[in-house]
């Protein structure tokens, strides 16, 4: 039985945190199992992902503080190391990640959806990096997304205090970038992700990899990094497609991913 679901409709793929009994808290296994799934992606078709929560109460509680408790700490390396490869696939990830968060995000969940590339809430979503209360710190790359993503004094007061933000407070501090119901929240998810998916892949790529890279060095390096992926849309064809149909004032053919 695998942790993580995965399902497509069209070029958008929905992938399921499972263990709604743990409120899908990431063991081991959820680990492994979220790897296989992102593997088995069909990159030639799929343009943009979902990541949500099984249930109505959680997109994902944590790292498992059962199996974690009484880990030995080649153990914890171990799991820390698989976890930061995972969230590090994730946010180089070729096409757009979004996550969709229905519920508790906190500790791992959070880091998980900091991983992602945009993030949208139901109502009852609540962020939170519980771990100094727990004797550790975040280590799945909260203590360095969450800095680069918002505010860093509100940053540094979640991680020290461990203070449990809810999705409005969410909007407002840019968690997130809208909040819905929860009835709402995976149909404005598919909505974005197949707005996502109508541009051409190339293009959504390609600016993916300069924004992720550009982030991490000086602006001189991020301007050659934003050159090296602008060529990647010249000359394809869904670049001479759309480019012509706009001369000739037509609607472009609908885009090939090459
Ligand atoms: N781990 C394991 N089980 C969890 C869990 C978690 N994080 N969160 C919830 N559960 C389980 C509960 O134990 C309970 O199981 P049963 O008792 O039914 O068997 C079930 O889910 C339902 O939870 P509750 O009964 O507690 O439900 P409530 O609505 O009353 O409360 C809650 C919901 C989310 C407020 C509460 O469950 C809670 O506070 N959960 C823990 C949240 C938390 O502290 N999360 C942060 C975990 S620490 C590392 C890398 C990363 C990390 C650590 C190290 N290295 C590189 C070494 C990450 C650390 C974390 O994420």
């Amino acid at each position: 039985m695998s942790f993580v679901e995965y399902k497509t409709e069209g070029h958008v793929g929905i992938i399921t945190m499972s263990r709604e009994k743990a409120l899908n808290a990431i063991n081991d296994q959820v680990l492994d199992d979220l790897e296989a799934v992102l593997d088995g992606v069909d990159l030639e078709n799929i343009r943009a992902l979902i990541i949500t929560g099984a249930g109505k109460k959680a997109f994902v509680a944590g790292a498992d503080i059962a199996s974690m408790a009484d880990m030995p700490s080649e153990d914890g390396v171990k799991f820390g190391r698989k976890g930061n490869e995972l969230f590090l696939k994730i946010e180089r990830f070729p096409i757009p990640i979004v996550a969709a968060v229905n519920g508790f995000a906190l500790g791992g969940g959070c880091e998980l959806a900091l991983a992602c590339d945009i993030r949208i809430a139901s109502d009852n979503a609540m962020f939170a990096l519980p771990e100094t209360g727990l004797g550790i710190i975040p280590s799945f790359g909260g203590t360095q997304r969450l800095p680069r993503l918002i505010n860093v004094g509100i940053a540094k007061e979640m991680l020290y205090t461990g203070r449990r933000v809810m999705a409005d407070e969410a909007l407002k501090f840019g968690i997130v970038n809208a909040v819905y119901t929860q009835d709402e929240l995976m149909d404005k998810a598919m909505e974005l992700a197949n707005r996502i998916a109508s541009k051409a892949p190339i293009g959504v790529r390609a600016a993916k990899a300069a924004v992720n890279g550009g982030l991490q060095v000086s602006i001189d390096e991020g301007i050659e990094i934003e050159l090296e992926n602008s060529a990647k849309g010249f000359g394809s064809q869904d670049q001479r497609n759309a480019m012509h149909a706009f001369v000739e004032k037509r609607k472009p053919d609908p885009f090939i991913n090459k």
